[in-house]
């Protein structure tokens, strides 16, 4: 987990040393040359004890002499010894909790993308030299070491790593607080590039077990699916619904800890695992039908099998139901179990519990939570109604229709027949409000019915019932807010204005500067005070008044070329690309979606490779463009944007007219450590989607914070990026979102723009007659009809505009004091987007919930 063990005793003696990156192979030199990050306070774990601690788990734990434990022995090791050192504090947080009768967040999340833990938490413990010392012994590398722990992909982007982030700032805040989502046996692809092309290769990330979790049956929670539901009136004449027959599913839920910094808070990650309730059918297996003895068990294992299963199947689309059904009901289970220990009342809940609810994921919670409070609790349903609103909240996290769930009726009849009952009873008490209002408009009703009537058969829209059972949506940055109150969720704005608020998003510093980042946060140590790179981040603003400190300017420059050095070897050996350090990096690593726009910076790189081919001797500005990100397996036109960058690298890197000026790479298998390893290392920030597409953006957040410079639209945070770094330190180009909405209702002509831009005009019949595919013009031809025709995210229309935001990237590269200005400038500015003071607003404005302060050894 992010802060998976973050301690109070944070980062280490004054020597503490260099910060492994965790993206692989760094060279030897290359980690040494990353730097320390800055000390902070002095460790309380003694090193000696620390060092037996170690040396017992190689011995008890991975069955190793010391002499022949491998780099991955002394991972285990450490990470053993490090989570021993959480238990006491685990335990002391969670009685502290429950005698204060706290109210509690529970963060229902379909993915949390979090990231190494073993380096955070040497760090953060102030163990890591004694750490570096004893694998040096045993002549390894202690970056070795910390590349031997495997990152746990499951999540896909944004919103996972979001989830994380959120996790490490809830227990640095001292909030109590749960995150829960499902423990898949299989995360996100391994993504290879083979021929230019993606191929997705399974992600076994608990082959070699996972040291950081611990199960607990004991919890174990059981789940329903299928069956019928039945009705009959009680004793005390009044109706009871029971839901039987149905097939059971057991949720075995794996903990980990989650300890925040500079406190002794330890909250916990919960993951449900579906088991069967029993291996085999022993009928069938004496009958020697073996296949299917086992049959149940392998279907209802399949639940928590792997992250997003393609759901263009029916049977993939039950899956994917199954799955969020699943780990809400446990979850919810597991809220309801612990209200019990202290109450009776249930009016009480709002009081003592908050459910968020990470986009429509999880919104099957509304009316899991109205099934057991009024089927098993007796609770009348108009109290428990009061009470569901009053518990939960919904985060918006897309505008994109394609991304907004729906489920067909007939499925949720057949997999949760109660369910859909108590939709349509919900649905029918909120249309009486919308009718009482609008007596008139049966179009409204239409539109803000929970159940779709559209030609393709009934659907479920979830992000409707998430809305209807929520006293607070929020969208994560501004425009973004704006435009679910203004445009997707409009109608719903009307009727209950008070419930739609912003809550832009948030990083977490430790991992984002301290760690990823060791150079400059001891700059920012030496300028600010030890503490300013982990806590207190708004304080960076501060480092605004060294813009112009000549030697504060030089060392900044320094970090960003050590920083570039460090992952020259990187690209070197994943991509066998040769990259100059001093050439301008710019970097796009984010998912691969049309919406995002690599295709865009795609058509700029050959835009800029046409001009020196036209021109050799041109003056231009050398450059390094870095790409990563994953495309959904079944995406198409996704994969095929990879595969023109990867076409476009071939010909540019190996083309002796260009002279080294333009280099193009694409790093494969992007994730939290690929991360870690490259945003450090920007000059320059991509961010170009269509204004109105991107909800906020992270990654933009974490750059900025490294001292790049964005080139990028107006669009999601970087709205507020600009504001905050001040409007002379963004690179702003293309449409607004007025212009865009202008252009698309009087019909966009992407061809219109190809025809007025000979540039562009150029760039696409270089495309087209397979000049990037080696004579091949079948192979992009889908792109070259694609931007003609149809371009949905209009590439064209801001193609000059960003060729020309290129050009003032360029210029101000070319004045280094300038270009080291801004870089300051951004990362003073990227201060205010802290995932602590997101979560402060979060638990002030939505949740209500106050910190729980944790006193060791009381
Ligand atoms: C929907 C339907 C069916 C199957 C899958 C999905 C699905 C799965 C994942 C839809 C969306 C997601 C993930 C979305 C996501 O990561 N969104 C990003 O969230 C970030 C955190 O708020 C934002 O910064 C990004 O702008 C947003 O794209």
């Amino acid at each position: 987990m992010d802060n998976l063990a973050t301690t109070s005793a944070a980062a280490g003696s004054s020597t503490t040393p260099v910060a492994a990156v965790g993206a692989g192979p760094l060279s030897a030199q290359a980690r040494e040359r990353r730097g320390s990050p800055p000390a902070g306070a002095p460790t309380r774990i003694d090193p000696g004890q620390f060092r037996k601690a170690v040396y017992d788990h190689l011995l008890y734990t991975c069955v190793k002499d010391r002499a022949e434990a491998t780099a991955h022995d002394f991972y285990r090791a450490m990470a053993h010894t490090v989570r021993d050192r959480l238990v006491q504090r685990w335990l002391t947080t969670q009685r502290t909790y429950l005698e204060a009768d706290a109210k509690r967040v529970s963060y229902l999340s379909s993915e949390f993308l979090t990231g190494r833990s073993l380096g955070l938490c040497l760090l953060n413990m102030g163990l890591y030299q004694e750490a570096e010392k004893m694998v040096g012994e045993r002549n390894l590398d202690l970056a070795e070491v910390l590349e031997s722990e495997v990152d746990p992909g499951l999540g896909n982007g944004g919103l996972g790593r979001l989830a994380a982030c959120f996790m490490d700032s809830l227990a640095t805040l001292e909030l109590p607080a749960v995150g829960y989502g499902i423990r898949y046996d299989y995360g996100i692809f391994e993504q290879r590039i083979e021929h230019g092309q993606q191929v997705e290769h399974r992600d076994n990330w608990l082959h070699a077990g996972n040291p950081w979790e611990m199960p607990r049956h004991e919890h174990q929670q059981t789940v329903k699916l299928y069956g019928h539901v039945e009705s009959h009136r009680g004793a005390d004449g009044k109706v009871h619904t029971v839901w039987v027959e149905g097939k059971t599913v057991l949720g075995v839920p794996y903990d980990s800890f989650i300890a925040g910094h500079e406190t002794d808070n330890v909250n916990t990650l919960r993951l449900w695992a579906a088991r069967a309730p029993y291996d085999f059918d022993l009928q069938l297996f004496n009958a020697g039908d073996y296949r299917r003895a086992v049959e149940e068990k392998v279907d209802v294992e399949n639940i928590s099998k792997v992250l997003y299963p393609p759901d263009h199947t029916d049977d993939g689309k039950e899956l994917r139901l199954k799955q969020q059904y699943f780990f809400v009901a446990c979850s919810l289970a597991d809220v309801l179990r612990h209200f019990k220990l202290r109450h009776t009342d249930w009016t009480l809940l709002p009081d003592k519990a908050a459910i968020q609810l990470n986009d429509t994921h999880p919104a099957i919670a509304v009316a899991e939570l109205m099934r057991l409070l009024v089927d098993q609790e007796g609770v009348e349903w108009s109290v428990a109604w009061e009470i569901t609103e009053k518990v939960c909240g919904y985060t918006n996290h897309t505008l994109l229709p394609e991304a907004l769930e729906k489920w067909p009726v007939w499925l949720f009849e057949r997999v949760l027949p109660r369910h859909l009952e108590i939709i349509y009873e919900i649905n029918y008490h909120f249309l009486r409000k919308v009718i009482t209002r609008w007596p008139d408009d049966l179009s409204r009703l239409a539109r803000m019915s929970i159940i779709e009537e559209g030609g393709g058969g009934k659907q479920v829209r979830m992000a409707h019932l998430a809305t209807v059972g929520s006293h607070s949506i929020n969208g994560v940055a501004k425009l973004h807010s704006d435009l679910v109150k203004d445009q997707l969720l409009h109608d719903f704005y009307e009727l209950m204005p008070e419930r739609f608020n912003n809550k832009t998003n948030g990083v977490t510093p430790r991992r984002w500067l301290l760690y990823a980042n060791p150079r400059l946060s001891h700059l920012i140590a030496e300028l600010l005070g030890p503490r300013f790179a982990a806590h207190e981040l708004p304080e960076l603003a501060r480092l605004k008044s060294y813009v112009d400190d000549d030697s504060v300017l030089d060392r900044v420059r320094d970090i960003k070329l050590e920083n570039k050095r460090d992952v020259v070897p990187l690209i070197a050996k994943l991509c066998n690309v040769k990259v100059d350090p001093s050439s301008m990096f710019i970097i796009q690593v984010k998912r691969i979606h049309e919406y995002k726009r690599q295709l865009l910076a795609t058509l700029g790189i050959i835009a800029q490779y046409i001009r020196l081919r036209d021109n050799p001797n041109i003056a231009m500005t050398p450059r390094t463009y870095l790409f990563a990100g994953k495309a959904a397996a079944g995406y198409a036109t996704a994969k095929q944007h990879i595969r023109l960058i990867n076409d476009v690298a071939e010909v540019i890197n190996r083309d002796p007219l260009v002279r080294d000026r333009l280099k193009v790479a694409f790093i494969p298998n992007y994730g939290v450590s690929l991360a870690q390893a490259v945003i450090p290392a920007a000059d320059v920030s991509l961010q170009i989607s269509l204004a109105g597409k991107e909800a906020s953006g992270t990654g933009n957040m974490k750059f900025a914070l490294s001292g790049a410079v964005t080139l990028g639209t107006n669009d999601g945070a970087n709205v507020e990026i600009r504001e905050a770094v001040g409007h002379e330190h963004f690179l702003l180009f293309g449409m607004e979102v007025p212009e865009v909405q202008a252009l698309y209702a009087a019909g966009y002509l992407p061809s219109s723009f190809i025809a007025r831009s000979q540039e562009l005009g150029r760039v696409v019949d270089l495309i087209e007659n397979g000049f990037f595919s080696f004579g091949d013009s079948s192979r992009y031809a889908s792109v070259v009809t694609y931007l003609r025709k149809y371009d949905p995210f209009m590439i064209c229309a801001d193609f000059d505009s960003y060729m020309e935001g290129q050009e003032r990237a360029g210029a101000l590269y070319g004045k280094p004091r300038a270009f080291a200005q801004t870089s300051l400038v951004n990362t003073a500015g990227g201060g205010v987007f802290s995932s602590d003071d997101t979560i402060a607003a979060y638990a002030s404005e939505i949740w209500n919930v106050k910190p729980v302060k944790v006193v060791l050894g009381g």
